[in-house]
């Protein structure tokens, strides 16, 4: 919440024209702390109610926050449908690789072979790359970042900010008490040193053989292009069609 903010304030943003949406899971509360327009959603619908607020209000800034089980599993078709529109939202997915909020199911981030309540043989399915995903379905700019670096952070949301079009910012996080407890990093900082350790930067993965980047985290800006935005085209056709142009 605070990289968000410091993006926010950095790339000049105030508050009235910014609005927050978030989901159900541990990252949820965020809109309800953030004194900006705000929305609290159902599970998995942060995007379509995010969709509706950019048609409606094109000059707002939408943040939207969202977990791994929100956006990956029960939103995953929304997460599609955003990034092939290209709508100009900024959506950050706390990656913690777990529903946390619900007590440790695995989720579609849950690394194969982990252990969850739901798994305690370990799990079978390999784990989605929520980057990768969002490259693929149209999302115009991806980046990853940690919550090992603030800093950082807030730069890959800021940079997303500063885009037009749909922007996927992923942030791998702790979850020591769902995730990491059984899993091998039970405590807070061990768990984020753990992140920190795993952490490559993209522009140094050229040089590294491919067996360097296993169980890493590539962070930094992964993708951007220029694509045309989705409520910019919307208001071109209600412009033509009040002239009774087709
Ligand atoms: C429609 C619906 N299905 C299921 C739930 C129960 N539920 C609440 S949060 C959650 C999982 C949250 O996981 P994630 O999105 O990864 O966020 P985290 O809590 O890990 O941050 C689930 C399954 C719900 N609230 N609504």
């Amino acid at each position: 919440m605070k990289a968000i903010v410091r993006a926010m304030h950095e790339q000049g943003i105030a508050k009235d024209d910014a609005a927050v949406i978030s989901g159900i899971g541990c990252s949820g509360r965020m809109s309800s702390y953030l004194d900006c327009n705000t929305l609290h959603t159902p599970h998995g619908r942060t995007l379509p109610f995010a969709t509706g607020l950019k048609m409606a209000r094109p000059n707002k800034s939408v943040i939207v926050v969202s977990g791994d089980g929100d956006s990956m599993a029960i939103g995953g078709n929304h997460f599609i449908h955003a990034c092939r529109r290209n709508i100009d939202l900024t959506l950050i997915v706390a990656n913690n690789f777990t529903y946390g909020l619900t007590g440790g199911q695995f989720s579609p981030t849950t690394p194969a072979q982990s252990w969850a309540p739901t798994a305690p043989f370990g799990t079978l399915e390999p784990q989605f790359d929520i980057c990768e995903m969002a490259q693929a379905a149209g999302a115009s700019f991806v980046a990853r970042s940690t919550v090992a670096n603030l800093k950082h952070m807030t730069e890959m949301i800021r940079l997303g900010l500063e885009h037009k079009g749909m922007s996927v910012v992923e942030v791998i996080s702790n979850c020591h008490v769902n995730y990491g407890r059984k899993n091998m990093h039970p405590e807070a900082p061990e768990m984020v040193n753990w992140i920190r350790e795993c952490c490559v930067d993209k522009e140094v993965i050229e040089v590294l053989p491919v067996e360097a980047l296993e169980g890493k985290f590539v962070v930094g800006v992964l993708s951007q292009k220029q694509r045309p935005e989705y409520a910019a085209q919307w208001a071109e056709i209600v412009e033509r069609a009040k002239n009774g142009r087709h």
